[in-house]
C-alpha cells in the first residue's frame, strides 16, 4: 500500500503567476464549459496578453466551487485519445462562486464595467422557457421568484436582468450575452426570454436592453461525458497530483460565433473558433445530426441494454440504424452550413461515437428529454411531414423516450429518470393504459410538443405503433426490423 507521502498531493496545483484580470462572467461551469470555452480562452490567453480572466458562478451546487477555489482555479482537462490520456492544464478560471450562497454578490460582479461577456452553459432546462414555443415560462417558480425579488435573484435569466439593469444605472456599457447550449437560434431565444423578464419588471429597461445588448449565437460541440472516480485516479497516476476539477472529453471541437458583439471579446479566433455573420445552418447541423442521433440512440440503446454511445454503435444494426436516420430523415432536412458536406460530417460523426475510449453515457443523454426532444427530434419531423416523407427511426426514437419516462425498462427494472418535469411525465404515463393512453397523455401535457405535431394523425399513429413494437418484441429487435425492412 502507498505510504502518505506517496498519495497524489492536490496542494500542487496552485498558481503561480498572477490570474488575468476578470472579464468574463461564466455561469454554469460543469465539465461541458471547461472542456471548451475554457480551454479556448486559455489558449487565447497563452498567445496574447490581453489576459481574459473568467469568474465561474455555479447556479445551484457548490460542487464547481469545492472542485476548483482550492486548486486556484487550476484544473487539467484531460483528451481521450487512442494513444491515451493528454492532460493540459488550464488556468482561465479565476475564482467560482455559489450564486445561492450570496445573490447579490454575484449580482455586483456581474455589474463590474470590467465585464464584458456573460456567457451560459446552463442546460437547455435553464433557460426557464417552454420547449413548444422558446418563449419565457412566467409560470415557473424562478422565475416568478426573480420577478417578484429581482435583486436576489435565483435564475440565469434573473442574474442577467439584474446585472444589467445595475450597468444601466450606473451608466456602464452593457455586457454581451453568449449563449453556449444547444438550443437553436440560442442568441434570439435568449434574448427574447431577457427581454420579456425585463418587461415585466421596467419597460424602459427593457428597451434599453433591446437596444444595447448583444445576443450573438453560437454552436458548442465537443463530446464530454461526466467525469468519474476512475478518471480521477487514472489522470493522478500521470501527473501524480490529484486533480478534483478535471474534465475528459474527446479531442474534436467547434465553436461557430456570430460576431456580434457590445463591448468587446477575447480573440477566440485564435484559438480556432469561428466567427461568421450566421450561425443557423451550423446549429441545425450540430442539433438534428448530432443531438438528434444522440438521443434517439440513448433511449433505444439504454432500453437495449448497452451502457455507452460506443457500445450501442458496436452493434451493426444501430450503426445502420444511425445511418439511416441521416441519410433518409435528418440531412434531407439540413441547409447545407457554407463549406460544410453534411455526409462527411456524418461519416466523420459516427468515428466520434464509434471511439471506445470515451465512454459516454446513454443514461447521461437520456437525461432532460423534456428540454431536449423540440430542437433535436420534433423539429426534423415536422419538417419531413410537411413534405409527406414519413421518419420511422425518429418515430421509434419517440416512442422510446415515452417508454423511458414511463421509469419501467424492459427488463421491469427501475430507471432512474432525471427531466425537470420526470414527475409529471410518469404520473401521465401511468393513469394512462395500453399504448395509444399513453402516447396520448404524453402528447397532450401542455408546451411541450408543438401543436401542429400534436394535431398531426399520421404522427400519432406511427409513435403508437412504434410503442406497441417496443413492447411487443423490445428495442433491440424493433431497431433490427426497421433497418432489415
Ligand atoms: C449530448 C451532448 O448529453 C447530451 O445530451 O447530446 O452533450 C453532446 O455530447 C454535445 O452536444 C456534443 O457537442
Amino acid at each position: 500500500m502507498a505510504s502518505e507521502s506517496e498519495l497524489p498531493d492536490r496542494s500542487r496545483l496552485h498558481r503561480i503567476t498572477p490570474a488575468p484580470e476578470v472579464r468574463i462572467v461564466h455561469l454554469g461551469p460543469g465539465a461541458f464549459f471547461r472542456a471548451f470555452g475554457a480551454v479556448y480562452t486559455d489558449e487565447v490567453n497563452t498567445v496574447n496578453d490581453e489576459g481574459w480572466g473568467i469568474l465561474a458562478v455555479s447556479l445551484r451546487s457548490p460542487t464547481a466551487a469545492n472542485q476548483l477555489n482550492p486548486q486556484d482555479g487550476i484544473y487539467h482537462s484531460v483528451t481521450f485519445s487512442k494513444e491515451g490520456l493528454q492532460p493540459k492544464l488550464i488556468s482561465s478560471i479565476v475564482r467560482t462562486l455559489v450564486a445561492p450562497d450570496d445573490p447579490g454578490a454575484v449580482v455586483a460582479e456581474m455589474a463590474e464595467p470590467a465585464v464584458k461577456v456573460v456567457s451560459l452553459t446552463i442546460t437547455e432546462k435553464g433557460y426557464c422557457h417552454r420547449p413548444s414555443d422558446g418563449k419565457l415560462n412566467l409560470k415557473h417558480p424562478d422565475i416568478i421568484h426573480d420577478l417578484n425579488n429581482w435583486l436576489q435573484p435565483v435564475s440565469a435569466i434573473g442574474f442577467i436582468v439584474a446585472a444589467l439593469a445595475k450597468r444601466r444605472m450606473a451608466g456602464d456599457k452593457p455586457f454581451t450575452v453568449l449563449s453556449c447550449d444547444n438550443l437553436p437560434s440560442n442568441g434570439a431565444l435568449v434574448r427574447g426570454i431577457v427581454v420579456e423578464f425585463a418587461q415585466n419588471l421596467d419597460r424602459e429597461l427593457a428597451n434599453w436592453i433591446e437596444a444595447q445588448v448583444s445576443f450573438p449565437s453560437s454552436m458548442v460541440d465537443r463530446i464530454t461525458p461526466a467525469t468519474t472516480a476512475e478518471d480521477i485516479n487514472a489522470l493522478s497516476l500521470i501527473t501524480g497530483t490529484l486533480d478534483l476539477g478535471c474534465v475528459f472529453h474527446e479531442q474534436f471541437r467547434q465553436w461557430v460565433i456570430e460576431d456580434d458583439f457590445c463591448n468587446g471579446r477575447p480573440l477566440w479566433e485564435l484559438a480556432g473558433a469561428q466567427f461568421v455573420t450566421e450561425v443557423d445552418a451550423h446549429e441545425l447541423k450540430k442539433l438534428r445530426c448530432l443531438n438528434g442521433t444522440h438521443s434517439a440512440l440513448a433511449y433505444l440503446g439504454y432500453l437495449a441494454g448497452f451502457e455507452t454511445i460506443s457500445e450501442t454503435v458496436s452493434d451493426p444494426d444501430f450503426t445502420l440504424f444511425c445511418e439511416m436516420l441521416w441519410t433518409d430523415e435528418i440531412i434531407p432536412t439540413v441547409p447545407q452550413p457554407e463549406g460544410e458536406n453534411l455526409f462527411t460530417y456524418s461519416a466523420k460523426l459516427m468515428e466520434r461515437y464509434q471511439d471506445t475510449s470515451i465512454r459516454h453515457r446513454t443514461w447521461q443523454i437520456a437525461m432532460d428529454g423534456s428540454q431536449k426532444l423540440p430542437q433535436r427530434i420534433l423539429g426534423t419531423i415536422l419538417d419531413n411531414l410537411a413534405i409527406d416523407r414519413v421518419s420511422p427511426g425518429l418515430y421509434l426514437a419517440v416512442a422510446a423516450w415515452i417508454f423511458y419516462i414511463g421509469g419501467v425498462d424492459e427488463n421491469g427494472q427501475e430507471i432512474d429518470v432525471r427531466d425537470p418535469l420526470a414527475a409529471e411525465l410518469k404520473a401521465a404515463s401511468d393513469n394512462a393504459k395500453h399504448a395509444s393512453g399513453k402516447v396520448d397523455a404524453i402528447l397532450s401535457l401542455p408546451e411541450l410538443f408543438p401543436k401542429p405535431l400534436v394535431e398531426n394523425v399520421v404522427f400519432r399513429d406511427a409513435v403508437i405503433e412504434a410503442y406497441e413494437i417496443l413492447l411487443e418484441v423490445g428495442a433491440m429487435v424493433a431497431v433490427r426490423q426497421l433497418v432489415r425492412t
